[in-house]
């Protein structure tokens, strides 16, 4: 079995200081966030950027200072972008963060309800064309999906040239499709030979996910956008705390975790010079 990739969701865009008061907002706070949980055993930090009174943004030049900042306190770390944004950004607001040919970003594969009156919206020419522009750049999309149909749907793109091989999959559970180990081996289950995935268990789901993902070979991630509890009623105390707890679970079942030049090699990322 390949080593152990865990992803860190540091921030997220829906997650506030309310549901836990170690979500980070500023340039400093996101950086030691992206520290904590790189020590733990992180290789990939999945990024959302806010404004320093914890507005969602996707502005070029935030991102480009909490890269920057990350980079200094983690040279080596592998940096996600989101793509998703929060939801409402128009596909040009959402699109900035590759301006600055990070590694990798994430690419949303479907539409979706969000919660109340709030629709999550990927159309296929949004799909399409920031998955051509991922391409153009170099960066590597980690396929968001959120049920079974989304997966159809990437690699329907994917014969049709928009979505590069291999791909590299999140599955988000708990949110449309439901986080159980039934649900989680059926889409594991579906992607092509050759891929990858992860797998992100929303709130309480998070460590059961992680637990059958070390197990089925699969890979993790963790954080703030996600969970904001280490365990049932208990607030985690840093992103670094989660990591830490994935880390225990697969050593104990013998899984062994990856550096992120490891991950890179797992996911067929070239190194950006
Ligand atoms: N905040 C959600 C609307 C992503 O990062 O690509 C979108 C999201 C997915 O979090
Ligand atoms: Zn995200």
């Amino acid at each position: 079995m390949e080593k152990l990739i865990i992803t860190a969701a540091i921030c997220g865009a829906e997650v506030t200081k309310e549901n836990n008061p170690n979500v980070p907002y500023t340039v400093e706070e996101i950086g030691r966030e992206a520290e904590s949980a790189y020590k733990a055993g992180a290789s990939i930090i999945h990024l959302h950027v806010r404004w320093d009174d914890g507005t969602p943004t996707q502005d070029r030049e935030r991102f480009r200072a909490c890269i920057e900042e990350i980079r200094r306190r983690c040279p080596v770390v592998i940096i996600q972008p989101s793509t998703g944004g929060a939801v409402g950004m128009t596909d040009e607001e959402r699109l900035q963060p590759v301006e600055l040919l990070p590694e990798m970003a994430s690419l949303d594969c479907g539409t979706l309800n969000f919660g109340g009156n709030d629709i999550f919206v990927n159309t296929e020419t949004t799909i399409k064309n920031f998955a051509k522009i991922m391409n153009e750049k170099g960066v590597k999309p980690e396929i968001e999906v959120f049920d079974k149909g989304m997966v159809d749907l990437a690699i329907r793109y994917h014969k049709q040239g928009h979505i590069l091989a291999p791909m590299h999959f999140n599955f988000v559970l708990g949110v449309q499709m439901d986080a159980t180990v039934r649900d989680l081996a059926y889409i594991a289950h579906s992607i092509p030979e050759g891929s990858t995935w992860t797998v992100s268990g929303i709130g309480r789901h998070e460590f059961p996910m992680a637990a059958a993902a070390i197990i089925m070979g699969g890979h993790v991630r963790v954080g703030f956008e996600d969970n904001v509890y280490i365990s049932k009623g208990v607030l985690a105390k840093s992103n670094g705390e989660l990591v830490e707890k994935v880390v225990r679970i697969a050593k104990e079942l013998g899984r062994e975790i990856a550096t992120p030049d490891e991950a890179r090699r797992i996911l067929s990322i070239k190194p950006r010079c």
